[in-house]
């Protein structure tokens, strides 16, 4: 089993509208609204391509109690810790340009005790997953050290442990050595202490971070497709080329790929295949984190995979 966890649930709503236009009145033609924030899209992918999946994390109020319901009618298996406070929305307004601006709200405040519900339920569901991922920003009151925590429990429990964030969250996440990251160019730079000035450099520095513990790094280049770092050898990953409905949550489904693979005992170039045709099939809908299965399987033969070094 893989287990997802999403310290910030959200309602994901998609507002698809003619255009935005600030200060004046938009009138929305289609609105899908989802259980989201990043684990539960990297779920509901997994779940899509009949793999065994169970999403955890903080739910709390209307809000949260709408993501549980959410999941069930779509047949996805989860166990969260209830909080006080209430779950977030993230609203993305689509024109019909393609143009997405994206509204995240910082989520609910979470207490003490409320974290070591966590720390136990993760402790309990470990034991039975092969792959842990972790995914998305911390809510409020969670401190920035908390996924270097909550992935020392999971690899205690000898799950394999993925950690999607960004900022301080990644940066301290990433003392516990997960298995794999996806930072962005400028967090590598941080990292490094240096800034990165091509795809050369920024080869090296991936290499020089496997080095230190963390072995697969995959960095996204958009709709180009990826750099990764596995192991000490360097891939280029080019994506097939489609015109993109909706790119939000593209990189939780390139997660969700790459957690099938790891979790399945996949080569490595087969899992940046199928996190790479995973995250391209994403685009191809309008709702957020969601994948047509065949179009996943379409895809896989037409991703480039070149070993660079
Ligand atoms: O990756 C897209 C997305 O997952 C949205 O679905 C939205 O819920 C958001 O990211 C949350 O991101 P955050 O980093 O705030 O957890």
């Amino acid at each position: 089993m893989i287990v997802t966890v999403t310290l910030n649930a959200a309602i994901d709503k998609t507002y698809h509208l003619p255009a935005l236009a600030a200060g004046q009145v938009s009138r929305v033609d289609r609105v899908y609204a989802e259980p989201g924030g990043k684990g539960i899209n990297v779920a509901r992918v997994i779940a899509l391509q009949g793999v065994p999946v169970l999403a955890t994390g903080f739910a709390g109020g209307s809000n949260g109690d709408f993501i549980e319901r959410g999941l069930a009618r779509q047949g996805i298996a989860h166990d969260f810790v209830k909080i006080e406070g209430e779950s977030r929305i993230c609203l993305n307004i689509m024109d019909q340009d393609g143009v997405s601006t994206e509204l995240l709200e910082p989520g609910p405040t979470i207490a003490g005790q409320e974290m070591e519900a966590m720390r136990q339920k993760l402790a309990q569901l470990a034991v039975r997953a092969k792959v842990v991922a972790f995914s998305g920003s911390l809510p409020t009151g969670v401190p920035k050290s908390f996924y270097a925590e909550l992935i020392e429990i999971a690899q205690g429990q000898g799950a394999v442990v993925f950690l999607d964030t960004s900022g301080e969250a990644l940066m301290r996440g990433a003392e516990a050595k997960p298995y794999f990251i996806k930072p962005n160019e400028d967090e590598v730079a941080q990292w490094l202490g240096h800034s990165i000035e091509d795809e050369n450099a920024l080869m090296q520095g991936l290499l020089r971070l496997n080095e230190t513990g963390i072995p697969c790094i995959s960095v996204s280049m958009g709709a180009q497709g990826s750099l990764a770092a596995f192991h000490g050898v360097c891939y280029r990953v080019r994506a097939p080329k489609v015109d993109t409905v909706n790119a939000v949550g593209c990189g939780d489904a390139y997660v969700a790929g790459m957690a099938i693979g790891v979790s399945q005992g996949l080569p490595v170039e087969e899992c940046l295949r199928l996190a790479t045709a995973s995250g391209t099939a994403n685009a191809l809908t309008a709702r957020a984190g969601y994948v047509e299965p065949e179009d996943v399987k379409r895809l896989l033969d037409e991703v480039v995979v070149e070993l660079i070094g």
